[in-house]
């Protein structure tokens, strides 16, 4: 009789938790399959009942070429509405941080620089600049608006120029796996030597971006200056090659910024134990990079100017550009 009862409540515990077991994975399915991730790059959520200007397939700018072969939107002036992008983007409740090295007396850019980022890049969103420097007492005090913070990193200083530029991607690497660990937000890793002068904003969002360069977007790709010798890991054969981008200049999603300076840093590395560095340091690796893995969004060069270049006619504004500075006198070795 004792034995028919414990039976009976194995039996009866066992259907429970069988039960418990069954709803367990009915709820996780059900979440899986019905929550979508706010902010997910390609779920843009428009408000309900926004007006703007009617968009157009038939007229635009003819000017200029807005979209890659392999179909990625070219940000030019005139071919977004930065209204309609900002209200999009705003709910994702997103994070756009920004890396800049001051190393040395590259510190002399930053204060210019912060400024205008303030008054320019991402107005009214969560901004977090990065700033990596062995001069911290240095660093000038700027107001920052509210939501916009600023962290000070300290690195060691270096005798040669080719080696604080090539580092940014190991620095890059480490602060992503370190301090960042929500990979839906942003990244955007910046020359100091440059100012704001127009609206960096929404439009520039991608999960891989890349800022053709403003001294090569007019020719042929023989002329790009890429890393030529098979031997290094940055080499691209004559015939490769999309366009020339910029080391200045380029971001995306955390992730996938993160894959970038971890393969640079570690085809560098390899370079560097085959005693070869790369023609123009981590630019090299980086176009090599964007070139095996197309960017989803190319910015034009509105987003990377050159003070000493007057404005071509395509360039209707400039948003960011590197101000003229004489290299004897602010890089340690020449
Ligand atoms: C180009 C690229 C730069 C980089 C370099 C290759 C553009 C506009 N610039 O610029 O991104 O790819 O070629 O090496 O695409 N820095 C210091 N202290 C120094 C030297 C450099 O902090 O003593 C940092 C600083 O953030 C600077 C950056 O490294 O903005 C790049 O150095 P650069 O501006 O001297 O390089 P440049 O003008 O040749």
């Amino acid at each position: 009789m004792m034995h028919l009862i414990n039976s009976k409540v194995l039996a009866l515990l066992s259907a429970l938790m069988l039960g418990g077991l069954f709803c367990y994975i009915f709820q996780s399915y059900r979440l899986a399959a019905d929550v979508i991730p706010e902010s997910h790059e390609f779920y843009l959520l428009a408000p309900e009942h926004q007006q703007y200007e009617q968009p157009s397939i038939l007229h635009g700018r003819t000017d200029v070429v807005t979209v890659t072969p392999w179909l990625a939107p070219v940000v030019w002036e005139g071919t977004f509405n930065p209204v309609l992008l900002d209200s999009i983007y705003k709910v994702k409740n997103i994070t756009v941080t920004a890396t800049v090295f001051a190393v040395g007396k590259y510190i002399m850019f930053l204060k210019n620089f912060l400024e205008t980022a303030e008054q320019h890049f991402f107005v009214g969103f969560k901004v977090h600049i990065y700033v990596f420097t062995d001069r911290s007492n240095e660093v000038p005090q700027v107001r920052m608006a509210t939501g916009r913070q600023l962290t000070v990193r300290s690195v060691p200083s270096s005798k040669r120029w080719q080696e604080i530029s090539a580092r940014r991607m190991e620095l890059i690497q480490t602060l992503i796996e370190e301090q960042l660990p929500n990979h839906n937000d942003y990244i955007f890793c910046l020359d100091v030597d440059s100012k704001f002068h127009g609206r960096w904003g929404s439009e520039s969002l991608g999960a891989l971006v890349a800022v053709t360069h403003p001294g090569y977007y007019r020719d042929p790709r023989s002329r790009f200056p890429y890393e030529r010798r098979p031997a290094s890991k940055a080499y691209m054969a004559s015939g490769e090659g999309d366009f020339y981008y910029c080391g200045g200049a380029f971001g995306g999603l955390l992730q996938e910024v993160h894959h970038l300076a971890k393969t640079c840093r570690s085809n560098f590395e390899a370079d560097t134990q085959e005693g070869i560095e790369a023609a123009w340091q981590e630019e090299s690796h980086l176009n090599r990079y964007m070139w095996i893995n197309k960017p989803s969004k190319v910015l034009s060069p509105e987003y990377l100017w050159q003070d000493f270049k007057p404005k071509n006619p395509e360039v209707h504004i400039i948003r960011f550009s590197g101000v003229v500075k004489n290299y004897a006198e602010i890089r340690p070795n020449t």
